[in-house]
């Protein structure tokens, strides 16, 4: 079947949905966007990433042309002419068409899309056996130069992390900030647990995530004690559990950084515990596709 993606209003078929060269989303990526996901017929935390996403926008000087309650209508109806119930879903915001130029001013108008796909789980097996994550050299954009906790469409800083695990053999990289405290995962947050205390870098050198903020809520319900610290590679290499979480990798255990197995190798019971609590919260609540 042919996607359907919104275009400025509009839902076109994927092959008549285009953006300008000249769309400083393209040529600058002066622009925004979100990840969210659908699981049995319910849009995951919606709300929450919507916010998010006026969030970016307003860090970048950008008003997106809708309400929030037209945002969710529009993630809605999209999903809906796509018959899609278990999906990845990317709204983009653009600054959109303008000159060669940088400056925002001459572009007059915003473009929004929306994007769904099928999706199921990222990592597959590798939830039972743990990733292999490496420390990288590239240092996370620090807060006062492009803020983490934008989701703009600038994503190299992420890329070029990367591209620096896929050359280690890693399945996911591990950013320190420009000060040596561990900051995030390309694409997720990451947590530490040590003699029973589970512990996250406070979100000033990364992305205040979704799935990070769940997390918290559902160890806290659980009562294990949850810390945001900040953390150094020791905290890493000496934790008794590690994982990592993002819409993407949902809670994802870590078994080797760096060469240094994580205990017994082996995802820890917290993480599979809190992995438990946070499926059974996922196929249970949500905005509904259909109501
Ligand atoms: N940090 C960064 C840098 C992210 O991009 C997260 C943390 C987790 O946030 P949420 O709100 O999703 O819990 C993200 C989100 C991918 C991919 O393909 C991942 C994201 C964005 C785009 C692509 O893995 N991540």
């Amino acid at each position: 079947m042919v996607s359907v993606i919104y275009v400025n209003g509009e839902f076109l078929p994927e092959s008549d949905a285009k953006v300008s060269l000249y769309d400083h989303g393209f040529l600058y990526g002066d622009g925004v966007f979100e990840g969210i996901r659908a699981y049995n017929g319910r849009v995951f935390r919606l709300k929450e990433h919507v916010d998010r996403l006026y969030d970016s926008a307003r860090a970048i000087a950008l008003e997106i042309p809708l309400t929030k309650d037209e945002m969710i209508e529009a993630i809605l109806e999209t999903l809906r002419r796509n018959n899609h119930e278990d999906a990845y879903i990317r709204p983009i915001v653009t600054r959109g068409e303008g000159d060669l130029g940088l400056d925002p001013l001459k572009c007059p108008r915003q473009n929004v899309f929306i994007l769904t796909v099928e999706w199921g789980a990222m990592y597959g097996d590798l939830y039972e056996e743990g990733l292999t994550a490496v420390t990288v050299s590239i240092k996370r954009n620090r807060s006062d130069t492009l803020p983490p906790n934008i989701k703009s469409l600038n994503y190299l800083n992420n890329i070029l992390a990367k591209i620096e695990a896929n050359e280690k053999g890693g399945d996911e990289a591990i950013f320190l900030d420009t000060n040596g405290f561990v900051s995030e995962g390309s694409g997720d947050n990451i947590f530490t647990v040590k003699d029973g205390i589970i512990s996250t870098p406070p979100t000033i050198n990364n992305l205040k995530g979704i799935t990070r903020a769940v997390t918290i809520e559902l160890a806290r319900k659980k009562n294990y004690p949850v810390l945001e610290r900040d953390l150094g590679l020791f905290d890493l290499y000496t934790a008794d559990e590690v994982f990592v979480t993002g819409t993407a990798a949902e809670i994802a255990p870590i078994t080797k950084i760096d060469g240094r197995i994580i205990a017994d190798g082996k995802p820890g019971p917290i993480t599979r515990d809190l992995i438990k609590e946070f499926v059974k919260l996922r196929n249970t609540e949500g905005t509904p596709i259909n109501p």
